[in-house]
């Protein structure tokens, strides 16, 4: 088990306005920031980070949605990271997310859902390794 796991808040949210409120429930939950940037991914930059989907059918689709508008990708510290932020952001299909959970709130589908949250301990580390460098962690 690990304490840090990675996240992006995806283009779907920042253009609707839910940046803030995405990261006041991620502090109210107790994740502390240990990396943090506002960016924005080209095609090819969205294609490597989800490369373990290439085969996947919406393929395609989730790359030209992940380049279409900035995000906003940190890494978070809390024990128990990567679960608790799974519990926290809630199920991909915001039909099936729970109440009060990220996906379920701001959410508006099973491709545009909101937030990126890592899987694994070692999906977390290749993440945050994608975005940030040692000097850009405190
Ligand atoms: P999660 O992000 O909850 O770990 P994955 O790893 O199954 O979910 O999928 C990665 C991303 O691919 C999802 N966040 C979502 O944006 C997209 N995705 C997954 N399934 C579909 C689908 N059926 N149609 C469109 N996009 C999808």
């Amino acid at each position: 088990m690990s304490n840090q796991t990675f996240t992006m808040i995806k283009p779907d949210a920042t253009q609707k306005g839910y940046t803030g409120a995405i990261l006041d429930q991620i502090i109210k939950a107790g994740f502390s920031i240990k990396a943090m940037k506002w960016t924005r991914l080209t095609k090819e930059q969205a294609g490597l980070f989800y490369d373990i989907h290439r085969e996947r059918p919406f393929f395609g689709e989730l790359v030209d949605f992940m380049s279409s508008g900035p995000i906003v990708a940190a890494v978070l510290e809390k024990e128990n990271a990567v679960a608790d932020f799974r519990t926290l952001i809630g199920a991909t299909n915001p039909a099936q997310a729970a109440e009060g959970t990220i996906r379920k709130l701001y959410a508006a589908s099973v491709g545009e859902n909101a937030v990126h949250g890592s899987d694994s301990d070692e999906n977390a580390i290749i993440e945050a390794d994608f975005f940030f460098s040692k000097l850009e962690r405190f």
